[in-house]
């Protein structure tokens, strides 16, 4: 027997509902922004929490007077499972990760770089060529646009919750020079998966390497000497594949696949892994890319954010945060300011605000999203709300924090690194300019935490040390750099807790 068209399916009764999993999707975006006009938040873990008893009571046939057309009203058996969550304590629990991209054709569709085929590849060719044939004062010039990032402009925010909107803006922003150049209007900018060695592609002009036409340092406020001549400088392709897995860019990336939050640069969530694999990431390509003053004149820069803007959208497919509304449902517990507050959402010097960059009109060939349905997202933190069920599963790793180091105090990017027996066990490469104190989104986020995740066999009955390397600096402070004067940090562990 076929179901009559008007009939609507009937929600399964969820014994153990959860907020990620079930409640969350049963607000429509039209019902959010209904009840958002009357003061009433129904788009945030928090929110819904604290209104449950009024939702509930609002919604409950038969009687239900929310959402107020026919079409909307709960079922009994949704209601049940509201009523569930309410009693069970508001388990916030974990994302069911979505499989496969929905919504409509993008209106920019970007592909891997080693798949364009050769007239593609040519035409790319053709609009690198063009940018960086420009002058060094064009607004789409390539020495302007990279200048935008690091010298002499220094934009580029990092470490903090615009780290992933601003850099959307700013590759849609080189994409749209690149498609100004004449013949080139429907080049998009290809990415590079760092899963897969660099591409040869990239190894040939106009790709492999950038000669400075000007002196960027000069034109900076204030000046910074010695930076020209210049030429950019990547590592051996044999040795940037090393260094992503010395500094576990590949391991940080999967982690951050499977968060269910978004948490933020310092709270465990996809934000966390996501800027931390990118900052290793910048280290492992070259002496250029791990310097922010310099890394985006080197032509790999773009190819390889593209790839951070892919999987960026992966995990907002994966944890159905490609709508505004469906991204801040993964924000509990964190702060929504940086997505509201005129103060605190521009990304300047673009016209666009965070949250206007959540719900885009770019596509990629390939998302990294599970291929089967048990993928197992997780929401572990080292800590929990009291009224939790929660576990220590034996699986899950150990968390080592190295906590409150104080970044102003260190000439540049740095490695960090926990060794064992005097042997690296973990090391993270943390990416920021020479000069940090003169960034005013260093300052602001000026004591930061690595967090390495650990197997119990590689800590357990070892002797642990932390230390720091300025590799940019070796020459004057010497092989470590003293830890009391990166603000001390602290060594914290723990178990990561997740809810049973
Ligand atoms: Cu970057």
């Amino acid at each position: 027997m076929t179901t009559p068209p008007n009939t609507p399916v009937p929600d399964p009764v969820v014994a153990n509902p959860t907020y990620l999993a079930d409640i969350r999707t049963y607000f429509r975006p039209e019902d959010v922004a209904h009840m958002a006009a009357k003061g009433i938040d129904l788009g945030t873990y928090d929110a819904v929490k604290r209104n449950a008893l009024t939702i509930f009571a609002h919604t409950a046939p038969p009687n239900a007077d929310m959402p107020p057309d026919a079409a909307g009203k709960w079922s009994a058996n949704r209601s049940q499972t509201f009523k569930n969550w309410i009693v069970n304590g508001f388990p916030l629990g974990t994302s069911t990760p979505v499989t496969t991209p929905g919504g409509a054709a993008p209106a920019r569709l970007r592909k891997n770089v080693i798949t364009l085929t050769d007239a593609e590849f040519a035409l790319l060719t053709t609009a690198f060529n063009g940018v960086m044939a420009r002058s060094t004062t064009a607004p789409d010039g390539y020495f302007t646009l990279a200048g935008q990032h690091g010298l002499p402009k220094a934009w580029c925010l990092h470490h903090e919750p615009r780290f992933n909107p601003w850099h959307r803006v700013y590759l849609r922003e080189f994409e749209d020079a690149l498609r100004s150049v004449p013949g080139c209007q429907d080049v998009t900018l290809p990415y590079w998966d760092i899963s897969t060695p660099l591409p040869d592609r990239l190894q040939h002009p106009p790709f492999d390497r950038y000669v400075l036409p000007a002196d960027p340092g000069a034109m900076a406020t204030p000046p910074v000497p010695d930076t020209f001549p210049y030429t950019t400088q990547r590592y051996s392709v044999a040795d940037i594949t090393a260094n992503l897995e010395r500094f576990g860019v590949l391991a940080d990336i999967a982690t951050s696949m499977t968060q269910s939050l978004w948490g933020a640069s310092d709270i465990n969530g996809y934000q966390k892994f996501s800027i931390q694999s990118h900052d290793s990431g910048h280290g492992s390509v070259g002496p250029t890319m791990g310097v922010q003053e310099l890394s985006a004149f080197d032509p790999v820069f773009w190819f390889y954010h593209c790839n951070i803007d892919r999987l960026w959208l992966s995990w907002q497919t994966r944890n159905q945060a490609t709508t505004l509304a469906g991204f801040r449902t993964t924000l509990a517990g964190g702060d929504v300011s940086w997505l509201t507050d005129p103060d605190l959402n521009p990304l300047p010097p673009f016209t666009a605000t965070a949250d206007q960059t959540i719900d885009t009109d770019i596509g990629y060939d390939q998302l990294d999203l599970p291929t089967h349905a048990e993928t197992v997202m997780e929401n572990l933190s080292g800590s929990i709300d009291a009224a939790r069920t929660f576990s220590f599963r034996s699986a899950d790793p150990v968390s080592v924090r190295v906590k409150g180091i104080d970044r102003l105090n260190i000439p540049g990017s740095f490695i960090i690194s926990l060794l064992a027996d005097g042997e690296p066990v973990a090391e993270r490469f943390f990416f920021q300019p020479n000069n940090p104190r003169q960034c005013a989104t260093c300052v602001k986020h000026g004591t930061v935490n690595i967090d390495f995740r650990l197997t119990r066999e590689e800590v357990l009955d070892r002797a642990l040390t932390v230390r720091i390397d300025v590799p940019g600096h070796s020459e004057e402070i010497g092989t470590a750099f003293p830890l009391a004067q990166a603000g001390n940090p602290t060594v914290n562990a723990r178990l990561l807790v997740g809810e049973a």
